[in-house]
């Protein structure tokens, strides 16, 4: 498949996608984000892809939005198109998604690494919500998802008064996974997703699905759900194989059933 604004690869069993419009910082128009999904969607459709990475370039993962494309909209423009709603999609796929993060991730792009299941940055990241020197407010997840990775008093730093993070401050409030040289942040996120899409695949998406229970559930219900999850898991094959490998002291062999 052919995009404009993304390029996609099937390395091994992980599924990247690029964002290439390095002329405007990878900012995220329509185009850009509709190809995003499309390509996401697809890898999650894909058996043989178990993990997916979405990077950037070493300047930028993406500085927001399109500000140019969205200057003249109105609301029932905004509310038609549904741009920001549109990060809601990547919690449906079943199939980790790892942001790898260099250079700029504001506004849209912070929200964008943050839709993401993982963040891996390099030491040049900067993360920052600066929608509020342009008037308006985070959209897509950035008021919510920031404050439960870094806490009310630093989230309202970066949203009232386009504070940014850098990596090591990102690393420090738990935003991100690991910090690695700029040199590395791709192949760092790649050998991530290898080593996750190597896993049983049943048990890496009820547990993708389960770890994001806990911020849109009252602790009580999740705890509930991910029980059931548990015991679901031994209805597949891989629970077999995984149990009787680790009694056999060999490798287990992953069908995905
Ligand atoms: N939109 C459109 N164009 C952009 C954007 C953007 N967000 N960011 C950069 N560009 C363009 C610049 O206009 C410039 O284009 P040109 O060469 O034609 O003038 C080119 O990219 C290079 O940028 P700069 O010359 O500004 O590069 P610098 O290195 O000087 O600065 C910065 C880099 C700091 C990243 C700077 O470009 C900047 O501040 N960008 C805007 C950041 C911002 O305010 N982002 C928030 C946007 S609003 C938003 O994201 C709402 C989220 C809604 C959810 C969206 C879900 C899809």
């Amino acid at each position: 498949m052919s995009y404009t604004h993304i390029l996609t690869e099937k390395r091994g069993q992980v599924g990247l996608v690029t964002l290439n419009r390095p002329q405007a910082m990878n900012a995220l128009n329509n185009l850009l984000v509709t190809e995003l999904m499309d390509a996401l969607e697809g890898f999650d459709g894909y058996q043989t892809v178990g993990a997916m990475v979405v990077a950037g370039n070493e300047k930028a993962f993406a500085a927001g939005a399109d500000i140019k494309e969205m200057v003249d909209k109105t609301v029932d423009e905004m509310k038609l198109s549904d741009m920001v709603g549109v990060f809601e999609r990547i919690r449906s796929i079943r199939k980790p998604v790892i942001a790898a993060v260099s250079g700029w991730a504001l506004g849209g792009g912070c929200e964008l690494a943050m839709s993401c299941d993982m963040i891996v940055a390099s030491e040049t990241a900067r993360f920052g919500q600066p929608e509020i020197t342009i008037g308006v407010i985070p959209g897509a997840g950035g008021t919510q998802r920031l404050t439960h990775a870094v806490g009310k008093a630093i989230a309202m730093e970066m949203v009232l008064n386009n504070r940014t993070l850098s990596a090591q401050e990102a690393l420090h409030y738990g935003l991100v996974n690991r910090v690695v040289p700029p040199e590395r942040f791709l192949e760092e996120a790649m050998s991530l997703a290898e080593s996750i899409a190597a896993q049983a695949p049943l048990a890496v998406q009820a547990g993708k699905k389960m770890v994001n229970l806990a911020f849109e559930q009252p602790l009580g219900d999740a705890l509930g759900v991910e029980r059931h999850s548990f015991y679901d898991l031994f209805d597949s094959e891989d629970q077999k194989e995984g149990m009787q490998a680790f009694i056999e002291k060999r490798t287990p062999k992953w069908k995905g059933k």
